[in-house]
């Protein structure tokens, strides 16, 4: 009773206002002062954003004429998309993932190197380019999703005159926020790391989806196919085109470890989306944040009443728990777009929760375009 009487005791105790500056300068933040506020549902500096290909490509392109690469120049020729809501120089493009662009042309060899971030590469325009995971050279194909799980050893190597230009997605910022960063070089002095295996040897074991090969399971986390090839992701597609989508997503497909059935990597999800002519979704939100790059066609999504318009090539980013629908723009084309979330690290903590929008008969209003 004492505190709340604001006035000066003569026990020595302070006055509600005394303690509250006192304890605060001691590094204690009373909770009864407004923390709990915060928690009642997610909040985050993370903004809704996207970046025009036309725009990033050029950037990209300009780069490759003014950095050199290899080990006496740059280790990656990259620019990674950088959320307004994330300060210079910190790395993000929601608070758990980022994207990347990525540009290799000629011969030029990007050095091998591991870390504890998990990558994955969506293979954007280009030829003749490959990745070399722990000693498998990858080939990459536009359209390709190439995995490069945690700890793996990684590097890339071009063997033809066109640029190969890629998109890059990895956890860093969910990493780094874990406070598990760790980074090596290959040790070698040239930092090419030796070619073990034949060139694509993982699609031949693991692309076929029901027949595995026996013995070869691991209590590895990740998926042993490391190259999701476009033409058959294409097929399924196109397949399951012909049935029901889902309401809020269209029609989509999620890549998956063919040993487990779940996510390709324990920290990323990756997902293939089509969403037919004219085809508009509800809106809904869930925890987790997500990065869409349009494979193909026009649209628009809507993103906690934003409007943001989209074509091929565009990479947009979904903060948590914001309300969010797609619409393919054409009549006559279908659209397609890749996505990568960190929805298995909710999941694996009971921490996903979903909700669709109730309102206006499940879609939100748009209060601005972009
Ligand atoms: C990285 O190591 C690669 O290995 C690509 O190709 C993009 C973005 C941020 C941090 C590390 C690569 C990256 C990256």
């Amino acid at each position: 009773m004492k505190a709340e009487t604001h006035e000066p005791s003569t026990d020595g105790t302070p006055t509600l206002e005394e303690f509250q500056e006192t304890v605060l300068q001691e590094q204690l933040t009373p909770l009864w002062m407004g923390a709990l506020g915060q928690l009642r549902e997610p909040r985050t500096q993370i903004q809704p954003y996207l970046w025009r290909w036309k725009e990033v490509r050029q950037r990209v392109l300009q780069s490759l004429k003014l950095i050199p690469l290899g080990v006496e120049g740059a280790e990656r020729r990259v620019l990674t998309l950088r959320n307004p809501g994330v300060p210079v120089p910190r790395i993000g493009t929601t608070h758990t993932l980022v994207a990347a662009i990525q540009i290799i042309a000629g011969t030029e060899v990007a050095p091998s190197h591991r870390h504890t971030m998990a990558a994955l590469r969506f293979i954007i325009e280009g030829e003749g380019a490959c990745t070399v995971v722990n000693g498998e050279p990858e080939s990459m194909e536009p359209r390709d999703l190439l995995l490069t799980p945690n700890w793996y050893w990684h590097g890339h190597f071009s063997e033809h005159s066109e640029p190969m230009i890629w998109l890059d997605g990895l956890d860093v910022p969910l990493v780094q926020g874990l406070g598990a960063t760790f980074q090596e070089n290959y040790p070698s002095p040239d930092r090419r790391q030796p070619i073990i295996a034949p060139r694509d040897e993982s699609i031949r074991r693991y692309s076929s989806g029901g027949l595995l090969p026996v013995g070869d399971r691991t209590a590895n986390k990740n998926s042993p196919l490391l190259n999701f090839r476009w033409a058959q992701t294409e097929d399924r597609l196109t397949q399951m085109a012909e049935r029901d989508g889902s309401p809020y997503d269209g029609v989509a497909l999620q890549y998956t470890n063919p040993f487990t059935g779940g996510s390709v990597m324990p920290t990323i999800d990756c997902w293939i989306q089509m969403l037919r002519p004219d085809e508009q979704t509800k809106t809904h939100r869930h925890t987790g944040s997500i990065i869409y790059h349009v494979v193909e066609g026009n649209g628009w999504t809507v993103i906690n009443g934003k409007r943001f318009d989209w074509k091929t090539g565009d990479i947009f980013c979904l903060p948590p728990w914001a309300w969010h629908d797609h619409a393919n723009a054409s009549n006559r084309q279908r659209a397609i777009i890749f996505s990568f979330a960190d929805t298995p690290v909710l999941k694996a903590f009971d921490l996903y929760r979903e909700e669709a929008y109730s309102e206006n008969q499940g879609r939100q209003h748009v209060e601005a375009a972009f």
